[in-house]
């Protein structure tokens, strides 16, 4: 696939939707994965926004942080540089756009584009970086653990209970690597397609304790009764069931789709808005340019 060309012969500034089709381009990536590399954007948009810490005003999506060594290289973003990697040809054709912007707008274009539902996104993302911005390591959740650490990470975001459950939904796309994670394997059947699945499935199999062998970390499988593959949920996917409060949503997004991508798609939209302020026209206010620090 000669990645260069795709959408076309670049573009004016501010034209998003010249941007959307060059990553709807580059979706079908046959030898990646299960043939699509929206999953991993969709993981990029939302790690490189999940940093987001409402008391301090650190984190969050503004200036690409994960461009370096400090954010880019905590072990809970291994394997996001391919998601990078796939969206360099798009910043080459249309090099006006913010990697902020691309890495967000690439997130949401993506689970559009695998059946998901629109989710609302506005440009100004600055790529300046502001080193008392920076967010510390360990600000992404980890999925080893339960319900008060996975409630301790979102509600620091500012999100609260039937957000995170919403959000979780994502898990309806792409794979664990061993490699990048420690833990391995799909959620769903079918993972290049958004749906509500991943919530019907929490509920309806039975799911077993199973060390990973190449990592000893400790995940749950199932076997799917109709395509007899094995599928997996992680420790915090099966917290989602266990704790009454969150099991509640994960029933109703298993019995309402519909309910799903809209509560989804607002609650995707206000995590690729965490931390940007915007005046009357929606222009970005704490772009910070003058103030020093490094520019890429
Ligand atoms: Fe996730 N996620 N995620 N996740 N995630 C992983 C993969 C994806 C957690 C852990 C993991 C969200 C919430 C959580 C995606 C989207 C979202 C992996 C495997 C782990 C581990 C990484 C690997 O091995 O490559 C934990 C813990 C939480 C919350 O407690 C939220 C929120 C979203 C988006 C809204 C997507 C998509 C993937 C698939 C990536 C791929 O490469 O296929």
């Amino acid at each position: 696939v000669n990645q260069s060309q795709a959408g076309g012969q670049g573009s004016k500034p501010g034209d998003f939707e010249a941007v959307r089709k060059s990553v709807i381009d580059l979706l079908k990536q046959p030898d990646y994965d299960d043939g699509s590399a929206g999953p991993v954007l969709v993981r990029l948009a939302w790690h490189s926004a999940g940093t987001y810490d409402v008391e301090t005003d650190t984190g969050g999506s503004n200036g690409a942080g994960m461009r370096y060594e400090a954010e880019g290289g905590d072990p809970a973003n291994a394997g996001l540089q391919n998601a990078r990697l796939f969206l360099e040809p798009v910043k080459r054709q249309h090099p006006w756009i913010t990697y902020s912007d691309l890495w967000t707008l690439a997130g949401v274009t993506a689970i559009r584009a695998m059946g998901g539902p629109e989710v609302s996104w506005r440009p100004g993302r600055t790529d300046y970086v502001d080193d008392s911005k920076l967010p510390p390591r360990g600000r992404l959740p980890d999925a080893a653990q339960g319900a008060a650490h996975i409630r301790a990470v979102f509600y620091r975001m500012g999100f609260g209970d039937r957000e995170i459950v919403a959000l979780s939904g994502a898990h309806n796309l792409g794979r664990c690597h061993a490699g990048n994670s420690g833990f391995e394997g799909k959620w769903v059947n079918n993972p290049t397609r958004f749906s509500n699945q991943y919530f019907r499935l929490l509920l309806s199999e039975e799911w077993t304790e199973k060390t990973v062998p190449e990592s000893g970390a400790l995940q749950f499988a199932s076997v799917d009764p109709v395509t007899e593959e094995e599928l997996m949920m992680l420790p915090t996917d099966i917290a989602l069931t266990t704790d009454p409060e969150f099991a509640k949503y994960v029933r109703m997004y298993a019995e309402d789709k519909a309910l799903f991508f809209e509560d989804f798609s607002r609650a995707f939209a206000k995590l690729m808005e965490l931390g940007i302020r915007r005046d009357a026209e929606g222009r970005v206010t704490n772009t910070d340019n003058e103030k020093g620090g490094y520019r890429s």
